[in-house]
């Protein structure tokens, strides 16, 4: 082994932070002009909001993957909260990584994060939950990739209009459990398109309760239904929304603890990750009706290929791509899994 490798190693921080002031000069100088990479030294970062959950284990092995096909070098890094967020980047930037795809924390640290991925001059695009500036609006100089929140939102809401319909429910009778989490907005855009299209159903609005919850798994949406359910004892048949499938799990579990049973809950979700896999393959159905699947693979895929584009050949992502959805439930997942390269 010679020395340079471990040589362009060491060097290579210093490089990026010079680099990074460099750019900066440029900035207040003129027009920067971009300068192309050679494919052999790009490395990403790829951080998530939630490493546990099936949907972002999926992304960053598709990343992954790609990177091998490509030649470039994906870095997995878990970014739970603010902090965590920080010293990835600044890791990143020890290893000679020239940008990342990030899944935010929280929406609203979007600033900060752009910040530090400035001050080492690294590229960054947003992957399903996008960035919210100081002026409360989303930072469309961020290039994104998500869902269309509010139209798979309206899938959600069909599909359990039409189970109820299949079930024979009388929409004056069947009370909803909307769980909510108002701080993202594509968590909003879900929730409320999934409302949209069930009032359009003909479903009572005063039936519908709300079950906030502080974060988007599980456990935070089962300890945000378990009290409605108690409170609403009067209703014998229950639909359950949220933001994606890991949430409505929480609820269809309160379901079960506070005592309904399979047949008095319709739970449709959001994302067609391994969590929904593993309800479906449960031998006997649960409250868990159906989940709108959408590519997971592709997000993570597509993502890190745009990021790789505009470090090899300045090209800059668009400002915002929206994917879509199809419905899953136990009857076709194995079918729509396959199709959507899950
Ligand atoms: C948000 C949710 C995830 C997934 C993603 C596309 O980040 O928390 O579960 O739905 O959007």
């Amino acid at each position: 082994m010679s020395l340079t490798t471990p040589m362009t190693r060491t060097l290579r921080p210093m490089t990026r932070t010079l680099l990074g002031m460099a750019v900066g000069l440029a900035l207040s100088a003129g027009p920067l002009t971009v300068q192309a990479q050679s494919n052999e030294d790009v490395k990403m970062g790829f951080i998530v909001k939630k490493p546990e959950q099936a949907w972002f284990i999926n992304e960053q092995e598709a990343a992954t993957k790609l990177g091998e096909k490509k030649g470039f070098e994906v870095v997995r890094l878990s970014g739970e909260d603010g902090q965590e967020v920080l010293s990835a980047i600044d890791n990143l930037n020890s290893q000679g990584a020239q940008g990342f795809v990030i899944c935010p924390p929280d929406v609203r640290l979007g600033p900060a994060i752009m910040n530090r991925a400035k001050q080492y001059g690294m590229k960054v695009v947003t992957v399903d939950d996008r960035f919210i500036g100081g002026d409360g609006e989303p930072m469309e100089n961020v290039p994104h990739l998500g869902m269309s929140g509010y139209k798979i939102g309206e899938q959600v809401g069909n599909a359990i209009a039409e189970e109820m319909d299949n079930r024979g429910w009388d929409p004056d009778e069947v009370a909803a459990l909307r769980i909510t989490n108002y701080e993202l907005p594509t968590a909003k855009e879900r929730t409320d398109g999934a409302t949209a299209a069930l009032l359009e159903s003909g479903f009572k609005k005063d039936n519908i309760f709300d079950a906030p919850q502080q974060n988007t798994d599980t456990s935070s949406a089962f300890s945000a239904a378990s009290p409605v359910f108690s409170k609403r004892g009067d209703f014998e048949h229950w639909v359950i929304y949220a933001l994606n499938e890991e949430s409505v799990l929480g609820g269809v579990r309160a379901s079960e603890q506070y005592g309904l049973d399979p047949e008095q809950v319709i739970g449709v979700g959001i994302n067609g990750s391994g969590a929904a896999f593993a309800e479906f393959s449960r031998e006997t159905p649960t409250g868990f009706h159906g989940t709108v699947a959408v590519s997971s693979t592709m997000h993570g895929r597509q993502s890190a290929d745009n990021l790789y584009q505009w470090i090899t050949e300045g090209e800059k992502p668009p400002a915002n791509t929206e994917t879509t959805g199809k419905l899953m439930t136990r009857d076709n997942w194995q079918d729509v899994r396959e199709e959507l390269g899950l």
